[in-house]
């Protein structure tokens, strides 16, 4: 039985310090009735708690830790810089560093504009777009999540979806009835919203590989679909990449699919562990953002010096040539994560479970349904109960995995052959726990 004595006393004081003892919804753990392990520290492939447990990590801080943790070559560029002063509030060299090197990697982004988090790229996109189209209503997908912003706070994944509450209060009627959500992977619903009021759309923004419902693929053609909608439309077709940039492909879904958007954000990988997000594309929109044109923006740590050290670091890792004869670094990932999820489809089926599971690359999911899960619906109907015994069972093994079917879990360069073994054999067993409820 796993030991959580000390978690337990810290979880219990934080309760009394933030609201739900955390700073972010889903690692309360609410959802799965259990107390969060509190977390000492990381290394690689492993996650430690602060009772000692050792666990193999596929949460990778919600998606940013590609390379692992505490990779020597990202700490020990964080040293140096540490030591040149932590914040300047001005330019530097590393800034224009780091966006050539994500220009290489999404040419659809010709200008740049470097923030702190997910929610400030979609956050501030929207407002370009608004800004640049002079329209107001943007269409969003339901159990797409976009960060919490009030416009985008409308039928939302992630938390939202785990905690039941898909909208929130605290966002007025007016912000809420310019946003209008449209059900994921149904072009018939998109194109007729959009013959209804796509005059007035100014962006359409989509996770073009869903990851805040679970994972949830695009089928095939609807990427195209929207892009070509917006462009008869005039809308602007937002890729929110935050969660899938640098992991559906390195060149993100648009790369995978072949789908150019007008802008993209991109979070988490981008700041290799530290907060950066980013928001680009064509140089005729962006040229509106303030100070070259009138859309405001603006941050005292965004292109924060360690931020845009630990994302550069990150960044040549992913991107470097591979050795000869090895595979590159995302393909290695997509490869490792394939593996795992076979093995899981095969214990599955021997206990007799009924499993669907969903691969981009490096991110993959497990829903608990007889039939494919292509939308927020299929996801809510998957079996929660099943994923919860299951969840609980992984974790005492030592496996970390999101504590929420509605989240994604994420392969690292750091996770070995070994660990996927490991990862297998736990889940043989949870499934025989999820196959024993059925008794
Ligand atoms: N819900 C976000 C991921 N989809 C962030 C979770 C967290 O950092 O707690």
């Amino acid at each position: 039985m796993l030991n959580l004595t000390k978690s337990a006393a810290a979880f219990a004081e934080a309760k009394e310090l933030m609201p739900g003892g955390v700073n972010s919804p889903v690692r309360s753990y609410k959802s799965v009735d259990c107390n969060p392990p509190f977390i000492d520290h990381a290394l690689g492939d492993k996650i430690y708690d602060i009772d000692g447990n050792e666990y193999i990590d596929y949460v990778g801080s919600w998606g940013p830790m590609v390379v692992g943790h505490a990779h020597p070559k990202v700490v020990k560029a964080l040293q140096e810089a540490a030591t040149r002063g932590t914040s300047y509030g001005a330019p530097t060299c590393i800034e224009s560093e780091l966006a050539k090197l994500v220009m290489e990697v999404y040419p659809s982004i010709e200008t740049i504009r470097m923030v702190n988090s997910g929610t400030e790229a979609t956050m501030s996109a929207l407002r370009l777009a608004r800004g640049y189209t002079g329209r107001e209503k943007i269409v969003k997908f339901i159990g797409c999540y976009h960060g919490h912003s009030d416009s985008l706070l409308v039928n939302a994944g992630s938390g939202m979806a785990t905690f039941g509450v898909p909208s929130s209060p605290g966002v007025t009627k007016g912000t809420a009835q310019d946003t209008i959500s449209v059900p994921y992977n149904d072009e018939e619903a998109i194109t007729k919203v959009m013959e209804e009021v796509g005059d007035e759309v100014a962006a359409v923004i989509v996770e073009p590989v869903a990851g805040n419902m679970g994972l949830v693929l695009p089928k095939q053609g609807y990427l195209r679909k929207l892009r070509d909608l917006t462009e008869k439309h005039g809308a602007l077709l937002i890729f929110d990449e935050v969660m899938c940039g640098f992991r559906a492909s390195l060149g993100g879904a648009q790369a995978a699919y072949g789908i150019t958007p007008d802008l993209t954000c991109l979070g988490k990988i981008i700041g290799g562990g530290l907060p950066v997000a980013a928001y680009g594309g064509r140089k005729d929109i962006m040229a509106k953002v303030s100070p070259s044109g009138p859309v405001y923006q603006a941050g005292t740590l965004s292109g924060n010096p360690l931020a845009m050290t630990a994302g550069l670091a990150t960044l040549q890792i992913i991107t470097a040539e591979p050795e000869d004869g090895k595979a590159d670094y995302s393909r290695e990932l997509t490869l490792k994560t394939k593996k795992l999820l076979l093995g899981w489809q095969e214990k599955a089926k021997a206990a007799g479970v009924a499993i669907q599971v969903h691969q981009a690359g490096s991110m993959f999911g497990i829903f608990f349904s007889e039939k494919d899960v292509l939308n927020y619906e299929d996801s809510c109907n998957a079996d929660q109960e099943k994923f919860k015994v299951w969840f609980k069972s992984m974790l005492e093994q030592g496996i970390y995995l999101a504590p929420s079917q509605f989240e994604t879990l994420f392969m690292s360069g750091a996770h070995t052959d070994e660990d996927i073994d490991r990862t297998i054999a736990a889940a043989e067993k949870a499934f025989a726990a999820v196959a024993a409820m059925e008794k």
